[in-house]
């Protein structure tokens, strides 16, 4: 099916611009300029394929519980600034955007200034390149060091799926690799698993993970392909802190499931004038 109205406008999101992207054959997604965050994306003849939490607090100062939030330079707590770094607290530019007669395409722009420099005290560029035609959504980001010295970062595409029901759910490709798990002190562990099944809390630390992992879902499955992000994070919150959260109504921990490609356990390291970038494929099916 193509559609005429393929585009890239602005919308307003809560009294917030985002940007909705229209592909050819139908897909769209919206990408608030409050952190370049990815708020909704739908697949050509599909549905909502991201969870976004009812509850979020759309007030220019939280970070938004959904989507998919760009995390730098700090992932988590393992750093002194704020929690998963200042990038999806902070409102970017629209570089360019674009519309071919396949995709649908908008690169956005974040650089530092006194407030990121008075926390993290280095010159950077930051873009992320969101694309979507067909059943995909290509993320693209990337980071110059804009400076004259260099520094360390860290980096998450913090994905959160919309599932439909995440203890049916079975995320298969993590075999044979190593974790460190978030809910039991960090401690290394590894996973012998053929799926991983959600029965509890997940906060996992995929180390050198493999670059393509599978969701299925029922009848629907994602298919996730990384290139340049060395860790792979799992997360969901489970009842107890799904409860203690109070952007994400008490039982939503069953609609969603976080995917993240990161550079998470170890900062990577970024010369003055040089520049790194990581790609993030999810495909519906
Ligand atoms: O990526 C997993 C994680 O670090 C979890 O530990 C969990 O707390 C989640 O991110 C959400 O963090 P946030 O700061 O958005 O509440």
């Amino acid at each position: 099916m193509t559609s005429t109205d393929a585009s890239v406008h602005t919308i307003d999101f809560h009294g917030q611009p985002a940007l909705e992207l229209r592909a050819p054959d139908g897909a769209t997604c919206v990408v608030s300029l409050f952190g370049a965050q990815v708020l909704s994306w739908v697949p050509a003849g599909g549905k909502e394929r991201l969870y976004l939490s009812p509850q979020a607090r759309v007030d220019r100062r939280s970070a938004l519980r959904g989507g998919i939030p760009v995390i730098f330079p700090q992932f988590a707590e393992r750093g002194p600034g704020p929690r998963h770094g200042f990038a999806r607290t902070l409102v970017w530019q629209v570089d360019q955007t674009r519309v071919s007669k396949d995709f649908a395409i908008a690169t956005l722009r974040l650089t530092d200034d006194e407030a990121t420099r008075a926390v993290w005290p280095h010159a950077f560029a930051l873009e992320l390149t969101v694309v979507i035609g067909g059943n995909r959504l290509d993320l693209e980001l990337s980071v110059e060091n804009t400076g004259d010295t260099a520094f360390d970062f860290a980096a998450a595409l913090h994905s959160y799926l919309r599932v439909t029901e995440v203890e049916n759910c079975r995320l298969e490709g993590l075999r044979n690799t190593s974790y460190l798990d978030a809910t039991d002190g960090d401690k290394a562990k590894d996973d012998r698993l053929d799926a991983l099944i959600v029965e509890d809390e997940v906060d996992r630390i995929y180390r050198r993970a493999p670059d393509t992992v599978v969701l299925h879902d029922g009848s629907r499955a994602f298919g996730f392909q990384s290139e340049g992000f060395p860790d792979l994070v799992v997360w969901n919150p489970w009842e107890h802190k799904c409860r203690a959260l109070n952007d994400m109504p008490d039982l939503d921990f069953r609609r969603m499931i976080c995917i993240e490609p990161a550079i998470a356990e170890r900062p990577q390291t970024l010369a003055a004038g040089e520049q790194w970038s990581g790609r993030h494929t999810i495909v519906a099916a």
